[in-house]
């Protein structure tokens, strides 16, 4: 682990240094429920590599970022969860609050547009 994984809060949830209710894990993903969630059904899919936010992707982890939406897409598929939103915040600004790429995966009701 580099100082920043080591201090990074997913890091220690990916290797279980912090518990959490996982519900996917391969050897490149961990997806696990959104401690706060914002719809019935909140899953935050994360690579293990740390990656602190999109704009610190290397080009070389783009297909492992895709891993991502892909995970999340089926886990709402096998799981019958019907319609839902994926969101990556970016920068505080857009209110990234930790600071290791994760998509959220939100299901279980409506959804409106634009989100604000
Ligand atoms: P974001 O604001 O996009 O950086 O999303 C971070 C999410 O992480 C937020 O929805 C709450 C969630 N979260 C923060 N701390 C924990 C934790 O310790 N455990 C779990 N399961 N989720 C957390």
């Amino acid at each position: 682990m580099t100082t920043e994984s080591e201090s990074c809060l997913f890091c220690k949830i990916a290797a279980k240094k912090i518990p959490s209710t996982i519900v996917h894990e391969d050897d490149e993903l961990v997806g696990f429920r959104d401690i706060s969630p914002q719809a019935p059904s909140h899953v935050l899919f994360i690579p293990k590599k740390h990656i602190s936010a999109v704009t610190a992707m290397e080009s070389t982890d783009a297909e492992l970022v895709g891993k991502l939406i892909a995970a999340a897409g089926r886990f709402a598929r096998e799981g019958n969860l019907g319609d839902f939103r994926l969101v990556v915040n970016n920068g505080p600004g857009a209110g990234q609050s930790v600071f290791h790429i994760h998509v959220h995966m939100m299901a279980g009701r409506p959804f409106a547009w634009p989100p604000g």
